[in-house]
């Protein structure tokens, strides 16, 4: 007979998945954020970390027990909102499933399996922060970083970062490409797959790193072109979205979301990280690129699209909000999905329309304080003279 447990935590768990999203009282405009999450560990199913038979296990006791999920890839096909999460096990490996709903702010539920890839890499020790690309070439990419042993040096922890690269029709049947090489640059993550070919090409944006935490000589997000998908080769990486001094990007940056294309440009929704003396924060950005030359910027608004805010900052890294995955549907809405501090999943909802205006409106960086508050008192002076127009 089924342990007695197995019923009461069956049901916490379908009450926690049927639970409705409500908007928080948050407002900027820009993007509406949720009081709920929609993907915690307590949403993977009771089969992934129980031996649901009492013979094997009495205690009805956690056997592979899960730490956290996060930073997930997004689609919408066929109407639904599929999230390709990264789920980190409490043995710290990373490793993806895939949770469907019908609404996208709601009801994530997983699918039975998660996703087991072909072992081509005896090396590879951890997979996470999958993103996924509908391209035209009629595949859909998943781009994710496959990380390894450093065993050229004499350090315990020392590990580097590459771009796995499979592709599915289905979500459910994935073929594993060869790894991205990137032959000027030693380490590569957040790496993500251009949904259109440029100049005949596949297209890739890269994030170039000297070393698996710092990005050393690495000034930002790159971009780069190959042939071959099957064998994926980049030699040169333009710069596009540069780190810069004083702002959100100045220890780091990646590309977050596959680009969204609109009639005035890509939109992008990346991360950007600064050092604290409390350690790294990392925030989400947006910016735009050229609809014919994706790597050039054409508008990039000052600061940030979203920060953690309250319980967000905390969980296994704090100060971290972080993005791999965006959804627009048939009506322009845009679904920002976000992991807060590598613990768990967020929604932001939006539309094409305001994230537009967001990323051609917002001022600049001005650079320097004193410019800021310039800008800031134009603002003002514009606003207390319309405020007469209207007493
Ligand atoms: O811990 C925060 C994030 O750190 C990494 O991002 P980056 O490569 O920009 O430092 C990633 O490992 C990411 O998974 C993680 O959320």
């Amino acid at each position: 007979m089924m342990h007695e447990r197995y019923y009461v935590e069956k049901e916490k768990q379908e009450q926690l998945l049927s639970r409705k999203n409500v908007k928080s009282d948050f407002y900027n405009g820009v993007y509406d954020r949720y009081e709920y999450p929609v993907l915690t560990r307590d949403m993977i199913p009771l089969t992934w970390r129980y031996d649901l038979n009492p013979q094997t296990n009495p205690y009805f006791m956690e056997r592979l027990s899960i730490n956290a999920v996060m930073n997930s890839g997004a689609i919408y096909l066929n109407g639904k909102y599929y999230l390709v999460a990264r789920i980190e096990g409490n043995d710290r490996k990373s490793f993806f499933g895939v949770a469907e709903s019908d609404n996208g702010i709601d009801n994530f539920r997983f699918w039975d399996y998660p996703i087991l890839l072909d072992d081509v890499c005896p090396e590879e020790t951890n997979v996470y922060d999958m993103r996924l690309t509908q391209h035209e070439d009629g595949w859909i990419y998943g781009v994710f970083c496959s990380e390894s042993k450093d065993t050229s040096v004499n350090d315990l922890s020392a590990a580097v970062a590459a771009a796995g690269i499979v592709r599915t029709k289905d979500l459910k049947t994935w073929e594993r490409l060869e790894n991205l090489t990137t032959l000027r640059s030693p380490q590569q993550r957040n790496v993500v797959l251009h949904p259109e070919f440029v100049d005949g090409k596949y297209a890739f944006y890269t994030r170039p790193m000297d070393d698996f935490i710092e990005t050393g000589s690495g000034g930002g997000i790159g971009f780069g072109l190959c042939d071959d998908i099957t064998h994926a080769v980049i030699d040169e990486e333009k710069m596009t979205s540069i780190r810069k001094y004083h702002t959100i990007t100045e220890a780091k940056n990646g590309a977050g979301a596959t680009p969204i294309k609109t009639e005035k440009g890509w939109i992008h929704i990346a991360h950007g990280v600064r050092n604290t003396a409390a350690g790294l924060r990392y925030v989400i950005y947006a910016f735009a690129t050229d609809l014919k030359d994706p790597s050039k910027v054409i508008a990039e608004p000052s600061g940030m699209l979203i920060g953690p805010r309250g319980w967000e900052r905390v969980g296994d890294v704090s100060n971290v909000v972080f993005t791999n995955g965006a959804i627009v549907n048939e009506n322009n809405e845009v679904f920002i999905y976000y992991a807060s501090s590598d613990t768990r999943m967020h929604v932001a909802t939006t539309t094409i329309d305001r994230l537009l205006d967001f990323v051609f409106h917002t001022p600049e960086d001005s650079g320097r304080s004193v410019e800021c508050v310039a800008q800031r008192c134009e603002l003002i002076k514009k606003n207390l003279e319309y405020l007469k127009t209207q007493a």
